[in-house]
């Protein structure tokens, strides 16, 4: 009767770094092998559980009440450790806190808020598409040209940036997003830039720094109506910056890599452009451009008859519980005849990707101007990865594009 706290003999162990090199550029293999393990694989470097079955990353993800987020969503445990960053007000809160500046932005990000962005985004994208040709012809990276160009040229126009000092969003996400994992080299390989990175993004939250008309304006104005306290504003803005550039640029080199491999896929989308978003939402599984986040154990909880202490570290694998075969059918192919939807990608429950909505019009906007000229695309060479703790990313995507 001593051991009764002791984990019990049967649970799965795993010494692998879900962090290492190999894992970050293959993961495909570690998740195969973690879901065979079991529901629940504790993981002896970092003492987490995992999961990475389709049904308990599903279940932990709505089950805000046990798994919280407060605690920080990476590894670090922010109720021993101080976060790099004041925490995310949306991010990394639970209810009660967490609801204000979620409601303030959903109503900010609804599909019908964004209607006035459909045409001029089209319109951008359009003109993204015709400048890549005519200066680059049929044979470019498809990573810088289409993928990493587009959304930093309507997103923080968007939430109301000027044009000087865009070049910063893009490593500050990524330092966000290696900072979920552990302090490993790739966080260190940053670290002497994130006083420069962080005050160029705080500034740009300032309400004087931002436009009259965008996001961050209104945002702003959800502060004067009470709604927000004025402390809390530029931190929500700050939560635009930070997930919404990496997450679409990575998410649309993601929609890219599948249709310069799947070139029926491609056809496919030629003769029905309305299939753009699912074919986005697709990509979102069949990559999981953000791979896993944390929770923290608010109980001692049972998981699947595995137990889980109370202030234990629980690491999700979006890109396993994405690509689980008791979920998916052949979930490997990237396939426009499938139903996506229920994807963990955005992830589920409260914290579901409130800006999913800008993201698909991204990728709608851009996949539809693409289609009208490009009869078929494929890849020039070998893509090259680029590893981040939490993100799936590019980079470099070199393709060939055949006009129509
Ligand atoms: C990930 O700062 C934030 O609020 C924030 C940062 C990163 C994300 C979400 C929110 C999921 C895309």
């Amino acid at each position: 009767m001593t051991d009764t706290a002791a984990p019990s003999a049967s649970l799965p162990t795993s010494d692998a770094d879900p962090f290492a090199t190999e894992h970050l550029a293959h993961p495909e293999a570690l998740h195969r092998r973690l879901r065979a393990a079991g529901p629940v694989v504790h993981l002896t470097r970092y003492d987490v559980h995992a999961l990475t079955r389709y049904q308990d990353v599903h279940a932990a993800l709505v089950d805000w009440q046990t798994f919280q987020s407060g605690a920080g969503v990476g590894l670090a445990n922010f109720r021993h450790e101080k976060p790099w960053r004041p925490p995310s007000l949306l991010l990394e809160a639970d209810p009660p806190h967490h609801d204000a500046p979620r409601r303030v932005l959903r109503e900010i990000l609804t599909p019908l808020a964004l209607r006035h962005l459909r045409e001029r985004w089209q319109t951008a994208a359009e003109e993204l598409v015709d400048t890549a040709l005519t200066e680059h012809g049929t044979e470019f990276d498809a990573f810088a040209v289409l993928a990493a160009a587009f959304p930093l040229r309507v997103f923080p126009a968007a939430v109301g940036l000027g044009p000087h000092g865009l070049e910063n969003l893009l490593p500050y996400g990524n330092m966000a997003f290696n900072a979920f994992g552990p302090r490993n080299a790739l966080v260190e390989a940053d670290a002497h830039r994130v006083g420069e990175l962080s005050a160029w993004v705080n500034a740009q939250c300032a309400r004087e720094a931002l436009s009259e008309d965008g996001f961050g304006a209104r945002i702003w104005a959800a502060a004067d109506r009470g709604d927000l306290t004025h402390a809390q504003a530029p931190l929500v803005v700050r939560s635009l910056l930070t997930a919404g550039v990496d997450t679409t640029v990575h998410g649309l080199a993601a929609a890219l890599y599948a249709f310069a491999t799947h070139p029926q896929e491609w056809q496919r989308l030629r003769a029905r452009p309305e299939l753009a978003r699912v074919a986005f939402d697709e990509a979102v599984r069949w990559q999981s451009p953000v791979q896993t986040f944390f929770r923290t154990a608010t109980t001692a909880v049972d998981i699947a008859g595995t137990p889980v202490p109370e202030g234990g570290k629980i690491l999700m694998f979006l890109g396993a519980a994405n690509g689980d075969p008791e979920r998916w059918a052949d979930p490997d192919r990237f396939d426009l005849t499938r139903d996506p939807s229920g994807h963990v990608g955005f992830g589920m429950g409260i914290h579901q990707c409130v800006g999913q909505h800008v993201a698909r019009l991204e990728a709608e906007a851009l996949l539809t101007a693409l289609a009208r000229r490009v009869a078929h695309l494929e890849l020039a060479g070998e893509p090259r990865r680029h590893l981040n703790n939490t993100l799936r990313s590019w980079a470099s995507l070199p393709v060939r594009l055949r006009l129509s």
